[in-house]
């Protein structure tokens, strides 16, 4: 993927999917690999939480799961790991607001890489855009248990309201991210929907995929 800029990105939102070791009870690579079949959009690399894998492990995993998606066309994000995105010149990160700056993260990876920003308020979200955010990650919309320090849940109403400040860049919407509640998601004016757990612990993770883009492709 090259030349990254907001409009590419917005059609890769739609179904968002996070995933780390932490978050699969199979392997990683299986996990991915049917999220995939499913139509699943993006894809970000977090490898976070008690007993996340580092060092050598954690670049391993990140190598196999960046090949599973440059073989499928899928772009590959790094969340936080600034480092680990140039090591493997991944195609961007995601970063939030205890994280290193987009504006400062720009020069580091290059122009031409996609730069998502977590964004909780308006003014967060102004800022990221200044900053040279491509999209912003909005959330949590509802209650989640992937992240132990998500802050006060937002419902949609950030999203809405972003959109009638008239801010336009790519909105994806995350935590707590149903089947049932995607719709609602879109309807209120973002691009897509970012799942972890609705997807990685789904019996079926290339159905519940395909569910997720089906709820969120507009009729
Ligand atoms: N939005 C998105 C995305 N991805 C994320 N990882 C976050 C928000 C959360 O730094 P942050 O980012 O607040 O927490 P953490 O680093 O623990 O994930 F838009 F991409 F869906
Ligand atoms: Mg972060």
């Amino acid at each position: 993927m090259s030349n990254m800029n907001s409009e590419t990105v917005r059609p890769l939102l739609k179904v968002y999917f996070i995933m780390g070791s932490v978050n699969c009870t199979e392997d990683p690579i299986e996990v991915l690999s049917e999220a995939i079949a499913g139509g699943m959009t993006l894809f970000q690399f977090r490898e976070k939480g008690a007993g996340a894998l580092i060092g050598e492990a954690k670049l391993t995993l990140a190598r196999e799961l960046q090949q599973l998606c440059q073989e499928h066309h899928i772009p590959f994000i790094v969340n936080d790991d600034i480092d680990l995105a140039i090591a493997l010149d991944a195609d961007g990160v995601h970063v939030g607001q205890d994280d290193e700056p987009a504006s400062s993260i720009r020069e580091r990876i290059g122009y031409h890489k996609i730069i998502g920003v977590s964004a909780h308020t308006l003014e967060e979200a102004q800022q990221a855009i200044q900053d040279g955010a491509h999209y912003l990650g909005v959330g949590p919309i509802f209650p989640t248990r992937s992240k132990d320090d998500a802050g006060e849940v937002l419902g949609t109403t950030l999203i809405r309201e972003l959109r009638q400040q008239g801010i336009s860049i790519p909105l994806v919407g995350i935590g707590g991210i149903s089947i049932d509640n995607a719709a609602s998601i879109i309807a209120a004016g973002a691009d897509g929907v970012s799942v972890i757990s609705a997807i990685a612990g789904a019996k079926s993770i290339k159905e519940a995929t395909a569910h997720f883009v089906r709820n969120t492709t507009q009729l």
